[in-house]
């Protein structure tokens, strides 16, 4: 419980000079891509191709291209209703395991340019990318790294082979603000005939790191996702689940790409080497592809809800996947369902509650202008409150000035100097005692905490465990409706 011996009033402060220095970074590092990349939190997942004719998960890679056949393709409305449900992105699965190509790949017959679509003229990719930039949204891509259609796949030359389409992808499209790195690899396929089990080694048969420089090559401002990162990791589950202890530092040496480690990814690795946070896939449906039989199989809202407060809400991104049906549209109960969702967060997240509201802390740091609490509720993330060095467990109170009601606290450190704290505690001043109402270990980029509906004049986050001083960027305090709370079972 906050303790009114050490409060400091902030506007009793002595400032001290303005050459305090911030604190010393601490563990690895975010780059300026993780830090934009932090800022999206929620974008689509597109899974479309041959499965979604065949009414497969996992085409065996024999399949005709004349099988692609969408009436109606528009990716003009998948675009719309990604930005009128709020995500940030699109990424489209250009290649899955089937081998099947979205674009008229240059290296490979086995692609929309042999089906009847737009009489093998069209590219689902160049769509899309379009359409993405006329709504302002995002693009990125999955290219399989699995190919259960071509004929090398096994061999070195499939190597050549998957890092051409790479080239394609990367050098055709405009912007990509992420390349999707699948970790399912090897097995039974089609393999131009051959129809037998392929496995490789998938630590070393990629060659990731060349194959990865590609990326970097071409689109530099893209994030790299896999179980392995580099950039982004999986987050070890098909469930859109961040676990409650999230660090997001990895030691990223003893991973690769389906390297099978998928339990230790939730959490991450409070020791570890780079920064390589979670990104949280689900889809909207059982299956990752479209199938008639699964139209009354949408996730609830309140899944839905459940899902964003554990993935975002974790310190996650969440790829919601929305797969297209077989005329090319997203479904109409889907759309319905993401809008609702939208409603919910908007609601949710209408007004901050804190914000311009006076904050007093037990400890600043060298009671410097810079580092002062009320950078916390000044709306900008690029602003924090600092400790002094040697203060590991600090608070901070909000001043409502008048009892309100609040059930939902949303926190930001400074992860520009690392991921520091370890635990926490919120709690609510209710008519004059303090009730605590939350608790939690990480914080890291973002950290949503839901509980019962409080009426309290004041509000305390109090830091009880972090390695090194504290820094916090934000505290943002909401009124969630009624179906937040629910949905998360409170
Ligand atoms: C998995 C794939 O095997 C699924 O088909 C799907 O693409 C999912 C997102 O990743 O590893």
């Amino acid at each position: 419980m906050f303790l009114s011996t050490v409060i400091v009033l902030t506007s009793s402060l002595p400032l001290a000079a303005s050459d305090a220095k911030p604190p010393a970074p601490f563990g690895p590092l975010p780059t300026a891509r993780h830090l934009r990349w932090h800022k999206l939190e929620y974008y689509g997942f597109l899974h479309f191709g041959i499965n979604t004719f065949t009414d497969k998960e996992w085409g065996y890679g024999d399949e005709d291209p004349k099988l692609f056949a969408p009436t109606r393709l528009d990716a003009r409305q998948w675009a719309r209703v990604a930005r009128d449900a709020g995500m940030k992105g699109l990424i489209l699965t250009a290649k899955h395991h089937d081998g099947f190509c979205l674009w008229p790949s240059a290296y490979t017959e086995h692609s929309v340019k042999n089906s009847l679509w737009r009489n093998g003229k069209g590219d689902v990719v160049k769509e899309l990318a379009e359409a993405c930039r006329s709504y302002g949204l995002l693009f990125g891509v999955y290219l399989s790294p699995w190919d259960r259609n071509h004929p090398d796949y096994g061999k070195p030359a499939y190597i050549t082979y998957y890092r051409n389409q790479l080239r394609e992808l990367l050098t055709r499209y405009g912007p990509v603000f992420e390349v999707w790195f699948d970790g399912a690899n090897g097995g039974t396929g089609y393999y131009g005939g051959a129809r037998e089990r392929r496995l490789i080694d998938r630590r070393t048969y990629y060659r990731w790191q060349e194959t990865w420089a590609i990326v970097r090559k071409f689109q530099p401002q893209a994030v790299i996702f896999s179980d392995a990162g580099p950039d982004v990791r999986w987050v070890g589950n098909e469930r859109g689940k961040g676990a409650e202890t999230n660090w997001a530092t990895l030691r990223r040496k003893e991973f690769y790409p389906g390297c099978g480690r998928a339990r230790e990814l939730p959490s991450g690795h409070r020791d570890g080497t780079h920064w390589v946070p979670a990104e949280a896939d689900v889809s909207i449906r059982p299956g990752w592809f479209y199938h008639p039989s699964q139209d009354k199989k949408i996730k609830s809202l309140s899944q839905l809800l459940r899902i964003y407060f554990w993935s975002v809400g974790r310190g996650c991104n969440l790829l919601l996947n929305v797969p297209p049906d077989r005329r090319g549209l997203i479904a109409e109960p889907d759309v319905q369902r993401l809008l609702e969702l939208k409603r919910a967060l908007d609601a949710t997240f209408k007004k901050d509650l804190a914000r311009g509201k006076p904050v007093r802390a037990s400890n600043v740091r060298c009671n410097s202008k810079k580092f002062l609490p009320s950078n916390l509720t000044d709306g900008d993330r690029d602003t924090y409150w600092a400790t002094d060095d040697s203060v590991r467990a600090a608070s901070v109170v909000i001043d409502f000035g008048r009892p309100i009601r609040f059930n939902c606290v949303r926190l930001q450190e400074y992860i520009q100097l690392g991921q520091r704290i370890e635990g926490f505690k919120i709690s609510g001043r209710i008519r004059g005692k303090w009730k605590q109402v939350a608790e939690g270990t990480t914080i890291g980029p973002r950290r949503i905490l839901i509980f019962d509906t409080i009426e309290a004049d004041q509000l305390e986050v109090s830091i009880t465990s972090s390695p090194v001083c504290v820094t916090l960027s934000t505290v943002e305090v909401y009124l969630a409706p009624p179906e937040c709370v629910s949905a998360l079972g409170k």
